[in-house]
């Protein structure tokens, strides 16, 4: 994301805390075992004082006037050859398209929308159609402390949604890999409908570390609850998400680039949010169709994750904030595939 080290902090001390524990000869893999209790109150904690230096990114005006997000056509894909560190970079393009209300809607596809699905070969694939595979997604990050279950599979989607914990408090969801999927290159891709509201701050994004290095790709932040563009009220004057943003950064402290990209109201329908990883070039997809591609070179496999957190560019969750299964972060899919 576009500030990230309460993000990165918190899988630093997860990593740390993985190492540990497989000193101890415990293990980090497979329905929480081996996960000291310990460690989820490091997490919280740190993930409550981490990011003090953290500033909300701030919404660029739009690159290009409303009327141009009526029709696909119009739309103009944005593409940066710059490397460079400097936020000034981000390009700002404007997407629309159809929206899908049911992912049942969607046509098959054996390969990432957009794409040519002959050069692809799938290697994940969770469709969420028979409830949640924990040799797959790993959730005692978050589990381990929360009494509140604020996530479940239904209709072939995993579903997260906001929730107070027994403290009151909203509190963040994190589902990974780690130590189970990861891959360098290829392509990534999840369709999902996004949760609207103050201070919901969903995420698709991928990450690892190894020998110090922490390189992070997001393929999409979303701040429903931020300023215009990043939201706009809905009928009913609940904030909706209007832009998301993919963010690229080789390690730490180190951003290669970022978009922001305007789309229809991301809460009202399903949609593809994509990435294809080369070795000196990533491009971002919104169905099927680029919206950013810039030049950045990572080579470390990373595990993905999706999670719904609080707070950032999308303000502090409140009491209008909607609570409950039907405010669900809701993900049909989370598919890779390497290149042939
Ligand atoms: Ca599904």
């Amino acid at each position: 994301m576009i500030e990230h080290n309460s993000r990165i902090n918190m899988y630093l001390v997860s990593a740390a805390v993985t190492g540990l524990l497989a000193a101890c000869g415990g293990s980090s893999v497979g329905d929480g075992a081996g996960v000291a209790p310990d460690s989820s109150k490091t997490l919280s904690h740190l993930n409550v004082v981490s990011g003090t230096t953290d500033s909300p990114p701030q919404a660029a005006p739009p690159a290009s006037t409303s009327s141009a997000s009526t029709s696909p056509a119009s739309t103009s894909p944005a593409s940066t050859s710059s490397a460079s560190s400097s936020p000034v970079n981000s390009a700002s393009p404007q997407v629309s398209s159809t929206s899908n209300t049911s992912p049942a809607s969607l046509p098959a596809s054996d390969g990432p929308a957009g794409q040519d699905s002959s050069a692809y070969t799938l290697t994940f694939h969770d469709s969420f159609d028979a409830g949640l595979d924990r040799n797959v997604w790993n959730t005692e990050r978050t589990d381990a402390d929360i009494a509140v279950t604020n996530y479940a599979v239904n209709n072939g989607a995993l579903k997260i949604w906001p929730e107070r914990g027994t403290n009151g408090e909203f509190f963040d969801r994190t589902f990974d890999t780690e130590g189970r999927f990861s891959q360098r290159y290829g392509y990534f891709e999840m369709e999902a409908k996004l949760p609207k509201g103050k201070g919901v701050w969903p995420a698709f994004w991928l990450l690892g570390y190894q020998d110090g290095r922490r390189p992070e790709i997001d393929i999409l932040e979303a701040y429903p609850g931020g300023a215009a563009p990043w939201g706009a009220p809905g009928a009913d004057g609940v904030p909706v998400p209007m832009m998301y943003a993919p963010v690229v950064w080789n390690d730490r402290d180190s951003q290669a680039g970022y978009a922001k990209v305007e789309t229809p109201d991301m809460s009202a329908g399903f949609h593809r949010y994509g990435l294809k990883w080369e070795p000196d070039r990533m491009t971002f997809y919104f169905d099927g169709r680029e919206v950013y591609s810039l030049q950045a070179s990572i080579s470390d496999p990373l595990f993905p994750i999706v999670d719904l957190w609080f707070g950032s560019a999308s303000g502090d969750p409140d009491a209008s904030t909607p609570t409950g299964e039907s405010n669900a972060f809701e993900i049909n899919y989370v598919k890779a595939w390497q290149f042939k």
